[in-house]
């Protein structure tokens, strides 16, 4: 197969992260092993290691209609099916947004969502949660003729009365002038509203997830498209057909769905012009086919303020056709590998850095807390033995003096960890005041209220009033907890410093939780869905399904961003002390171990040998852990990514 080189790469990636997975499943039992471990670190490893298992990288195909999405989806990945998988055809095909996966759970389906679902006040996510609500399809994996004749149903249409498609938000008079339609009786609707597709292709099990989406403004009609699936795919590819150039409505999608989607950040994002074939002429040859494509590029380019090679010219058609026929020059015609190789080589690379970055800040913080306390172990026992093997055991002043010295470090230490334990409590009760003030069920009443004052409101000025009102409560509801953080910011800082300066303790810098990043979260959410709202080409009439649609995303955004809040100031709030507890319970070993050994001297001073070569054998557990872990932070590839991020 000629996409080996992405398949290869999918399959590469995935083995990366399986051994990711080992190592950090081997620095957990490290924990255990040593009895380092704690619940709320075991909990960020089991998360993460969670999280890697269910990763998935999400490839988002956006473009006008018949710009040849799908035929692109087909040649890119489906081809040795050795059929045209799923639908594509002339005018409008694809209907409904699909995404296509493989479930391990529940095997080779299609379900769809119908349509009439938009009348319901429940997103997209939520009924992913429930399968009962789709209906299901199941395919025969090993059948691709099965398979394609199931997919038909993807492109099912139906005709109701203008009314009903007006109540669906699915009636665009202007669009329709557009079209030629004037004042129809009935109007042509999709019979379903989105579609899964699961079955198990090699790259699907690996962890790719296609979203194909319909041109036509299905994307205006569905908030939740444009404003949170497209955000989270790892790369969004947008396809122009080099027949056409960027039209009137190219530049629209671009505009309003795909640049917003990325946040002006141009990563992970491919520009495909398609259907480079049709540019042919066979009296202009080779030259002059080149130069037609290199012109439309040029063009295609600066309308959409990019870079020339960030087009990528290809004729999905043939490289389908190609692959099929195992034909070489016609898929080198199709110059279909130069994307391939963009997707296999940026999109994968920048997907193990992000996951890279993530376990960087989640576990890097417990790795070196780990390197630091076996470290400081082996320092302080190899530094015990020395002094021990300097002591002159047979004077027994020398020794008694040595136990009362002790003794009293011991007891002022005792002391230290009783106002330890009280500035612990202070810190509790302010981490419990932190995380209430941005509590579920407070959140849960500004939300109550707004969609209380939204339903009584008649219109869309009056609703985009009290969306505004309740992203100006959230934020406030956060700015309230500033306070209170820099309270408890101080508060560790001095329990920190308190145990360096009286005790040495190896610096510890503790990290801090900041909650501006949400607030400023909170304000683009509000400020994409304004975009939105002033972009959508639906007319937007008070109460119109595709408002309230818009607002429910905006608000179960927000409401995640909070959620998000409350968990992170939880989870900061369990572990920020974690690393100095640890310190003072081995500081506390240390004494007690000091003072053991000393007593046994004092009672009988002819066990000096003995007791220096218990010392002696006790390194050797230490320094068998520290190796361990060295091997283990080599396995999880940490170093190159530590200093990187630095
Ligand atoms: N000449 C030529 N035609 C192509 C190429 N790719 C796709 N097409 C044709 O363009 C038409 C539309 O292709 P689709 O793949 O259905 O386009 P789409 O973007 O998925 O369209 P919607 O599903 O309606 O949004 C079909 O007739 C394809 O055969 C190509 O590379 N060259
Ligand atoms: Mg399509």
């Amino acid at each position: 197969m000629r996409n080996l080189e992405f398949k290869e790469q999918m399959h590469e990636y995935s083995l990366w992260r399986a051994k990711l997975m080992e190592s950090i499943e081997m620095y957990h039992q490290w924990r255990v092993r040593y009895g380092v471990n704690d619940p709320n670190s075991t909990n960020t490893i089991l998360n993460i290691l969670e999280g890697l298992k269910s990763d998935r990288i999400t490839l988002a195909f956006v473009a006008e209609f018949s710009r040849g999405k799908t035929e692109l989806i087909n040649s890119l990945f489906f081809s040795e099916t050795g059929v045209r998988l799923l639908p594509s055809a002339a005018g409008r095909t694809t209907m409904s947004p699909t995404e296509i996966f493989h479930d391990q759970e529940s095997g080779s389906y299609i379900r769809l969502l119908n349509i009439e679902s938009r009348l319901e006040d429940i997103s997209l996510a939520e009924f992913k949660q429930k399968p009962e609500r789709w209906t299901q399809f199941n395919l025969n994996a090993n059948s691709p003729s099965q398979m394609q004749e199931a997919f038909k149903e993807l492109i099912a249409t139906k005709k109701v009365s203008r009314d009903v498609a007006d109540k669906l938000g699915l009636w665009n008079e202007r669009e329709a002038a557009e079209q030629g339609i004037v004042n129809p009786e009935f109007v042509e609707i999709p019979c379903w509203r989105h579609a899964l597709i699961s079955f198990p292709h090699p790259l699907l099990k690996e962890g790719l997830c296609i979203l194909d989406t319909p041109g036509l403004n299905a994307l205006g009609t569905e908030p939740e498209l444009t404003l949170s699936m497209l955000p989270s795919a790892h790369a969004i590819i947008f396809v122009l057909a080099a027949d056409t150039g960027v039209t009137k409505s190219d530049l629209e999608m671009w505009r309003n769905h795909v640049c917003s989607a990325r946040g002006g950040n141009k990563h992970g994002l491919a520009v495909v012009m398609n259907k480079i074939d049709a540019m042919w002429d066979d009296l202009a040859g080779e030259s002059g086919y080149e130069s037609s494509i290199q012109s439309q590029i040029k063009t295609s380019a600066t309308v959409l303020k990019i870079n020339e090679n960030a087009i990528f010219p290809v004729s999905a058609k043939q490289a389908l056709l190609a692959k099929v026929k195992n034909d070489d020059n016609l898929f080198q015609r199709s110059r279909l590998s130069t994307l391939e190789n963009y997707l296999a080589n940026d999109i994968l690379k920048q997907r193990r850095n992000i996951l890279m970055g993530t376990i960087v800040r989640d576990i890097g913080f417990l790795v070196n807390e780990s390197t630091n306390l076996t470290e400081s172990s082996l320092v302080n026992a190899t530094s015990q033995l020395d002094e021990f093997k300097k002591v002159d055991f047979e004077n027994q002043d020398m020794t008694g003096k040595l136990l009362a010295e002790t003794r009293d470090r011991q007891n002022r230490y005792m002391a230290n960890i009783e106002s330890f334990q009280a500035s612990r409590r202070v810190f509790t009760v302010q981490t419990r005041m932190l995380i209430d003030s941005f509590a579920k069920e407070k959140i849960d009443m500004i939300i109550r209220n707004t969609k209380n004052d939204m339903s009584k409101s008649l219109t869309t000025f009056g609703m985009k009033q009290s969306i505004r009102k309740l992203f100006d409560d959230l934020r406030d509801l956060l700015q309230d907890s500033i306070d209170i953080t820099n309270e408890t910011r101080r508060l560790v800082k001095a329990i920190h410093k308190k145990f360096k300066d009286e005790y040495g303790f190896k610096e510890i810098e503790p990290q801090l939780f900041s909650i501006k990043q949400y607030q400023i979260e909170l304000e683009q959410i509000f400020e994409e869905g304004e975009a939105f709202r002033a972009s959508a080409k639906t007319t937007m009439t008070e109460q119109s399904i595709v408002i309230n649609k818009l607002y429910s995303t905006l608000i179960a955004k927000a409401r995640n961003v909070l959620k998000q809040a409350n968990a992170d100031a939880t989870t900061w709030s369990n572990s920020v002390l974690t690393p100095l507890m640890h310190q003072i319970k081995d500081h506390k070993k240390q004494i007690e171990s000091r003072l053991l050994m000393l007593r046994k001297i004092n009672d009988s001073s002819g066990t000096v040998a003995e007791n220096i070569a218990t010392l002696e054998a006790g390194l050797e557990p230490l320094r068998k852990q520290r190796d361990e872990l060295s091997v283990i932070i080599r396995a999880m590839q940490l170093e190159a990514y530590t200093t990187d991020s630095k």
